[in-house]
């Protein structure tokens, strides 16, 4: 187990008996996400059993463990000091599905790493420098960098500030974080079928990963308004079965294989910005809707209203120049991707988020 930090110092009689069987874990809120967040070392052996108990998955309350009973708070960092020359730390992020016993790797999750800068400083797997800290990140599950700047005042992590995202009540420090190489980083491409446009089930769909494979539609192809609720949406079993047929029949053509178990392709229907931005949004991630949208699915479908075709493009409202604001409205309002473009193609992202830690102790399971 490693030491813990900012904490005070707990009795090694005490840490001998009744913490022998905890292991080490911070709670911590990232972006509009909520999670455990672990460093690697200090997982047993029976790794994806212990999270299932210590979430207290499968069970669609949750009960019995740490999770929320939802997909959105159901969520695992594992982070290490990392090998490699352009990171300094690796994160791989786990979806505990909550009503099925299964541990996933198969997505990343750009909420959750929010909280991995700030959780390696304070684990000491990154010293933290004066006024900001950039912390450079391999996601492990897209085998991509992301750096996120972390503010440390007098060298220590700070969790307030000014920053205000959308799906979090009050404001907190600023975590910018830049994104870049994220095309096909499941998929193999940013469009795995090589067309901005295919037709599946009679609805024409835009199969984009860069960053989160997406499939992207017109909301009113499926005689949506996508002004309804997340509420409304996931009452409606005849959407629900629509999509997830759509979306059985979209994961072999991007690459992902057979995706009945699988939390991706996410499923985002778009429609005109109804509240002066680019475009307006309601995602299934894939069988809940999204409160909000993902990090990376918001940088997907930001990347959706670039193409020359699609959706998406159709009815995306841009501001012009090469580095553009893209703000995605979703459910409880808006994400801004701050898109670069080169020759036309997106050379990286940005997006803003704020983090914060919620306890830190010891986790029994
Ligand atoms: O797209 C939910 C979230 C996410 C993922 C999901 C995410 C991302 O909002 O980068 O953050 O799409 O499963 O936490």
């Amino acid at each position: 187990m490693s030491e813990p930090t900012g904490l005070p110092p707990v009795a090694a009689a005490e840490r001998a008996g009744a913490l022998a069987d905890g292991v080490r874990c911070m709670w911590m809120r990232g972006g509009t996400s909520k999670g455990g967040y672990f460093v690697a070392e200090d997982l047993p052996a029976d790794r994806d059993g212990f999270l299932l108990r210590a979430l207290g998955s499968p069970d669609p309350r949750q009960i019995d463990g740490m999770g929320g009973a939802d997909p959105l708070t159901s969520k695992v960092a594992v982070v290490r000091r990392s090998p490699r020359p352009d990171a300094d730390v690796d994160y791989l992020f786990l979806q505990v599905f909550v009503d099925q016993p299964i541990v996933s790797d198969g997505q990343n999750c750009g909420n959750i790493l929010a909280g991995v800068g700030p959780f390696a400083i304070e684990r000491g797997l990154v010293a933290a420098g004066e006024g900001e800290t950039p912390v450079r990140i391999f996601m492990e599950n897209t085998g991509q960098i992301a750096i996120a700047r972390v503010p440390t005042p007098g060298g220590r992590v700070t969790y307030r500030g000014e920053a205000r995202i959308d799906g979090v009540p009050g404001t907190a420090a600023a975590i910018p974080i830049t994104f870049a190489h994220t095309a096909g980083s499941s998929c193999g491409a940013l469009l795995p079928t090589g067309h901005a446009v295919d037709v599946i089930e009679g609805i024409a769909c835009t199969l984009i990963d860069n960053g989160m494979p997406c499939v992207v539609m017109n909301a009113a192809d499926l005689d949506l308004s996508s002004a309804e609720t997340p509420e409304a949406l996931e009452a409606d079993a005849g959407l629900r079965a629509r999509l997830e047929a759509i979306r059985l029949k979209a994961g072999p053509l991007m690459n992902l294989g057979d995706v009945a178990r699988k939390s991706v392709p996410k499923m985002t229907m778009v429609s005109a910005a109804k509240n002066g931005g680019a475009i307006s949004t309601r995602t299934f991630i894939p069988h809940r809707c999204h409160d909000a949208i993902g990090v990376l699915g918001a940088v997907s479908v930001a990347t959706a209203c670039l193409l020359p075709d699609g959706p998406a493009q159709a009815l995306a409202r841009l501001p012009e120049g090469e580095a553009k604001l893209i703000s995605v409205e979703h459910p409880t309002g808006e994400m801004s991707v701050l898109v670069t473009l080169e020759n036309g193609l997106v050379r990286d992202a940005a997006v803003l988020r704020t983090a914060r830690k919620l306890f830190d102790g010891w986790i029994f399971a």
